[in-house]
């Protein structure tokens, strides 16, 4: 007998598969009524797949009575009450490690892209408007600024270590100063943005860190300055920032992250030192392919009485 798996978010094709063959799922991704197909299969299934986008609350425990695993393809887990399933008896895994890398890149590659505008100077060639007009405007240099990271985690440290190789001085912001870390500490966002140049949020969702980065550090920030987001959109205080970019008191920003996913705030589209990525910073083939990896596995060290490989709770 197959073990029943509830998938509320697929893996990737291949890793799919081999769930196919070792359990019998059951998907809730693909149900046209998702709370008729919750109440048939919910009460028989063991275990769940899912990512971070999926909500995960006491409410929707109860209709899993028998739910001993959930295996997120993701390193964040704010949508998911860790209490609530720890309570109810419920393992989780994440993807930790795996996805740092392509995540720190991608905080760079929209710093960059933010600082350097990007996106417009390859309009500037597109349109033809070099030709035209001549150069584009000239826009704000990296090398020799200060940047401050919100969250020195795995992730924050990665980031830090790409800034140090562009020539950036490292400060950060944690609940505490970690150890042997050589880069400034500041118990406080707005200090930190006050010394910085640019500033990175790379610190975990949820209530904790909500708005961390308020309306006074994005003032701090200042005209010149840019913010950062590859954590998640509650972290900051979005209308506020919004308003900063629109009347040009914070310089610019380069989102992966927005409050309302996959539909931020329209608002975003009018302006034009933004640059915007679509929740996409682990979105390479290699690393989705070793976050589903991670998810097949844990399934299976769970099913097979192994310990989990990256357990949450
Ligand atoms: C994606 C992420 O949201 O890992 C995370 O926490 O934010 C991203 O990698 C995602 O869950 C991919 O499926």
């Amino acid at each position: 007998m197959k073990p029943d798996v509830l998938v509320a978010y697929p893996t990737r094709p291949r890793q799919m598969a081999q769930l196919e063959q070792d359990y019998t799922l059951y998907r809730l991704d693909l149900a046209a009524d998702k709370p008729a197909m919750l109440a048939e299969v919910g009460p028989r299934c063991t275990a769940m797949v899912c990512n971070g986008h999926v909500s995960i609350d006491e409410a929707f425990l109860a209709q899993v009575p028998a739910l001993k695993i959930v295996a997120s393809s993701s390193v964040g887990y704010d949508t998911m009450d860790v209490a609530a399933m720890t309570r109810a008896g419920v393992r989780l895994t994440n993807t930790p490690d795996v996805l740092t890398d392509d995540v720190a890149d991608t905080a760079l590659m929209l710093l960059l892209a933010a600082r350097r505008r990007l996106v417009q100077g390859d309009r500037h060639v597109r349109s033809g408007e070099w030709g035209r007009s001549g150069p584009m405007s000239l826009t704000r240099s990296t090398a020799g600024k200060s940047v401050g990271i919100v969250g020195l985690g795995r992730i924050g440290s990665a980031i830090a270590r790409r800034c140090e190789a562009l020539g950036l001085t490292v400060g950060y912001f944690g609940r505490r100063e970690k150890p042997g870390v050589g880069y400034r500490y500041f118990a406080d966002v707005v200090a930190l943005a006050e010394w910085s140049d640019i500033l990175i949020a790379a610190t975990s969702g949820g209530a904790e860190t909500r708005a961390i980065v308020s309306a006074s550090a994005l003032k701090a920030l200042g005209p010149e300055g840019s913010f950062i987001n590859i954590a998640r959109g509650s972290v900051v205080d979005e209308p506020a920032m919004i308003a900063a970019l629109k009347d040009g008191r914070l310089g610019s920003a380069g989102l992966d992250v927005f409050e309302s996913e996959p539909d931020p705030d329209p608002a975003f589209r009018d302006l034009d030192n933004v640059v915007l990525y679509p929740h996409h910073a682990s979105g390479t083939e290699e690393t989705r392919d070793k976050m589903a990896q991670l998810v097949v596995d844990n399934l299976a060290a769970h099913f097979s009485g192994r310990a989990l490989l990256t357990p949450v709770n």
